[in-house]
């Protein structure tokens, strides 16, 4: 096991790592990070590594923890969620695990709602965004309820995924949680938690872009841009 710093990968965005990183913000972890400028040349340079990565299914994000090289944001995030913090942001009890997962995969397919259309900026995704999400964002609303985390009261992975997708959403549409003022709510104090208020104002910090602007077709300042 080596003594060195845990290492993200990824673009120099938000994208896929910011619920990783905000989890590592909640827990305090130490990480070191590779950023792959937002550029032809930062392509090329990740094009050039990935295969010396040490990765079984090479891509960005990525982590690197001693003996153990991951992709996939999700398994990172949980991978952490399980070694970090003695286990705090993952649910023990399996009935609150498996809701967790259904959360988790729940909130995947309404993020891409957005990632599709914005990457594309064609029909028939902007139609799906504009069609499929509001259902989708009425169940997530009524399952948040009055709950001060997804889950109930305890924090969890799951809460990270979701931040990071209103936050996004928002910089879609600044109205966009007008019509779910529960998830408004969540929002804000989510972002009273002191730890992660602590990296908002942290000079590593970025508002955005989320996505990369060299593959986005629709161009909307911070998200995509
Ligand atoms: N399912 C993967 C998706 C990863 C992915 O799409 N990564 C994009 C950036 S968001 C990328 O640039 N991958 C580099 C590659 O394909 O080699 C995850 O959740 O991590």
């Amino acid at each position: 096991m080596s003594n060195s710093k845990p290492l993200l990968g990824y673009h120099d965005l938000r994208g896929l790592a910011y619920p990783v990183k905000w989890a590592l913000a909640y827990l305090g972890v130490d990480y070191e990070e590779k950023k792959y400028p937002l550029s032809q040349a930062g392509l090329e340079e990740y094009g050039a590594e990935k295969g010396n990565l040490g990765l079984d299914l090479p891509n960005l994000p990525y982590w690197k923890d001693g003996s153990i090289n991951l992709t996939e944001s999700r398994a990172i995030l949980k991978y952490i969620a399980r070694k970090e913090g003695n286990g705090v942001l993952m649910p023990s009890d399996p009935i609150v695990l498996a809701k967790a997962e259904m959360m988790e995969n729940f909130l995947w397919d309404v993020w891409y709602f957005l990632v599709w259309r914005c990457f594309h900026d064609t029909e028939p995704f902007i139609t799906s965004l504009k069609e499929r999400g509001p259902p989708k964002w009425d169940m997530l609303h009524s399952f948040l309820g009055s709950n001060k985390f997804i889950l109930g009261d305890k924090i969890s992975y799951v809460d990270f995924m979701l931040y990071e997708m209103l936050y996004q959403y928002t910089l879609y549409d600044a109205d966009y949680l007008e019509r779910y003022p529960a998830l408004l709510k969540y929002k804000s104090n989510f972002e009273e938690i002191p730890q992660i208020k602590k990296f908002i104002a942290s000079p590593g910090y970025l508002k955005g872009p989320c996505y990369h602007p060299l593959f986005m077709k629709y161009k909307c300042q911070d998200l995509t841009v």
